[in-house]
């Protein structure tokens, strides 16, 4: 949700807080008192972890344990929620689930499961902390940043579609995703704090699809056809006139890819009932119509 939406709430009281900043979790762990915590604060950016290794590290990693440590001294009865990533896995084969190897290609992947193994698995064994990780494969809405693969795509669409745009460019076509609706995976969230005893859970809607056919898919939800054309670095997508509407530029492609996730969420089917709600085309409309609406707005 947008700090501002949330400022507005008045079933919201906001705190200002900073996971690099010990005193500053303190100060509002006192104040909030929390039953629950859910830690979703990250340089969550996989692109970006490659040119800032150190400050993610320094968010996912170390800020996640100032706030774990200050929560068992403050609020040692609060539960946890931490959020673990699919990119732990890395290059192990689709289906991931809970017992698959973990094999990170990322400085993010790599903070985030020094977090999860350190944190979250040996803390809940050694402090006996009610402390659960979900394991989320990608989760997208309307209000997912712009420079995600999914809503740069929505974004730039609406514009060409509207005229405001001729093109844009994105890396990696073949990688593929479990795209999921991130509404649903705070269901999931929720659910696991809710349980009797903490562990962990893979969320996932079971289902990959390329980036390429999340291009495709949001087109087609504008009434546009991608016809693809030309190999590797010189590839482009054209609409039904010929007009180039996506091109591949080298300067997205990241040093090492996570090339292909599709997550096993059958422990959480299981235990916590928990199923994604919203198909892959459901979620591709759903952002598509948001970004149309968002632009035709900005231009009145
Ligand atoms: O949208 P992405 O940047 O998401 P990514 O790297 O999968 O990470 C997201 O999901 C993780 C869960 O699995 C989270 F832990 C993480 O915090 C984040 O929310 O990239 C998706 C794919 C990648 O393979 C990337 O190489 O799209 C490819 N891609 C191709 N062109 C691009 C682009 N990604 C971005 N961001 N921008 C491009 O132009």
């Amino acid at each position: 949700m947008r700090l501002k939406t949330i400022a507005h709430s008045p079933r919201l009281h906001l705190l200002y807080g900073n996971l690099r900043d010990s005193p500053a979790i303190t100060r509002a762990l006192k104040e909030a008192q929390p039953d629950e915590i859910y830690n979703l604060a990250a340089q969550s950016d996989v692109g970006i972890s490659f040119k800032c290794p150190e400050e993610t590290w320094e968010v996912n990693y170390a800020g996640a344990k100032r706030l774990i440590r200050e929560a068992m001294r403050i609020c040692p009865k609060a539960r946890i929620y931490h959020a673990s990533t699919s990119e732990m896995f890395g290059t192990t084969p689709p289906p991931q689930n809970e017992l698959s190897a973990f094999a990170p290609v990322s400085p993010y992947g790599e903070a985030k499961l020094k977090a999860y193994r350190e944190l979250v698995c040996g803390y809940r064994a050694k402090h006996k902390l009610f402390i659960c990780s979900g394991i989320l494969f990608n989760h997208e809405s309307s209000r997912r940043g712009e420079h995600f693969v999914t809503r740069k795509t929505t974004l730039s669409l609406a514009h060409i579609k509207l005229g405001l745009q001729k093109s844009f460019a994105l890396g990696n076509l073949e990688a593929k995703r479990d795209w999921g609706f991130a509404g649903d995976s705070v269901r999931a969230m929720h659910l696991m704090l809710q349980q009797k005893t903490p562990k962990d859970y893979v969320i996932a809607t079971g289902e990959s699809h390329t980036v390429r056919e999340f291009v495709e898919a949001a087109a087609k939800e504008l009434g546009m056809t991608i016809r693809w054309s030309g190999k590797g670095l010189r590839e482009v997508g054209k609409d039904a006139k010929g007009r180039i509407v996506v091109r591949v530029d080298k300067k997205f492609f990241r040093p090492s890819e996570v090339r292909d996730l599709r997550g096993d969420a059958s422990s959480a089917r299981k235990e916590l009932r928990w199923k994604s709600h919203t198909s892959f085309k459901q979620l591709v409309r759903m952002m598509v119509s948001a970004d149309l609406k968002n632009v035709r707005q900005q231009m009145h």
